[in-house]
């Protein structure tokens, strides 16, 4: 059968392949972050797209299914942004798609990364995702050049230039912002670390296991992988991480042992919301 997951029409002729590159692209974009419209005008513009943030080319076959994951907490005006950019930027690609924002549930120092492993198993378990792209939900790419999609063998960093960092890597091993992983590559590097609690670091662990697993990053050319990050101050909650210089010197030794194969949750909630699928989960305390 030519369609297996959610959002396909059950019946019909099979399609062609989507062409590859889209012709629908645009290349760059200018990203405006005035005022982002509530998310009915928002969903109102993007008909196409189902319950949970879903959706698949109408006249095409995709050659590409991927997972956008999200770890969030209070940024709504953050994530209006995100969909008003993201939706449209992906339907360009022609690529089949679902938008995970995985919401951490009460007032304990936020974890990034746990999050980030939570959305990963939770969308494996919707679809056979060939694709998984790890987001912040305050990145807004503006070339559509930049595809999100997986490279065969190894972990991508997208977000090689962010206006932040006057459109330059601030440093070679970055992996901060937006990157992506096969579910094989994701396994191989035992997922991220669960425990790095409040801001830092865990990037950076993550960038260690991609290398420590036996693989190296992928980038785009500097001239595509280009980002507006929306300006915004350090959150409650999410404080500099003062043991993240320690934990960091233990990658090598935890890796194998902290990640996707020790990773425990509670998933609270799961909503299909017009623009995307709510994830709310208990991930515990910094211990
Ligand atoms: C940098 C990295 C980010 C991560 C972080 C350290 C860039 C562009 N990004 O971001 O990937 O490594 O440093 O942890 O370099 N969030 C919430 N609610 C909160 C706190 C965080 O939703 O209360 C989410 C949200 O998706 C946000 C992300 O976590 O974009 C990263 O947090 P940040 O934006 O505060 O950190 P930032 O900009 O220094
Ligand atoms: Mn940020």
């Amino acid at each position: 059968p030519r369609n297996s997951g959610t959002g396909s029409p059950a019946t019909g002729p099979p399609l062609r392949d989507c062409q590859i590159p889209s012709p629908l692209l645009v290349g760059p974009v200018s990203v405006h972050l005035s005022s982002p419209l509530s998310l009915e005008d928002i969903r109102q513009r993007n008909p196409l797209v189902l319950p949970g943030g879903r959706y698949r080319p109408p006249d095409c076959e995709p050659r590409h299914h991927t997972a956008i994951v999200v770890p969030y907490r209070n940024r709504q005006t953050h994530l209006r942004a995100l969909l008003y950019h993201l939706h449209p930027f992906l339907q360009r690609q022609q690529i089949h798609y679902s938008i995970y924002i995985v919401q951490q549930w009460g007032n304990g120092t936020f974890n990034r990364a746990k999050l980030l492993n939570v959305g990963v198993r939770e969308a494996l378990r919707d679809e056979d995702w060939s694709c998984i792209f790890l987001h912040d939900v305050d990145l807004l790419p503006e070339n559509d050049h930049n595809t999100y999609t997986c490279h065969k063998q190894f972990p991508t960093h997208l977000s090689v230039a962010m206006d932040k960092f006057r459109y330059r890597l601030p440093y070679p091993q970055y992996f901060g912002g937006v990157s992506a992983v096969t579910p094989d590559q994701y396994m191989k590097m035992n997922g991220f670390p669960n425990q790095y609690w409040g801001w830092g670091g865990e990037d950076d662990d993550i960038a260690a296991r991609v290398r420590l697993s036996g693989m190296k990053i992928v980038r785009p050319p500097v001239a595509i992988g280009h980002y507006k990050m929306i300006k915004h101050k350090g959150d409650r909650g999410n404080e500099q991480n003062p043991r993240r210089f320690d934990l960091l010197k233990r990658t090598r030794l935890n890796w194998r042992s902290d990640g996707l194969n020790s990773l425990t949750y509670e998933l609270l909630s799961k909503q299909l919301e017009p623009l995307y699928t709510n994830l709310t989960v208990n991930i515990g305390e910094d211990p």
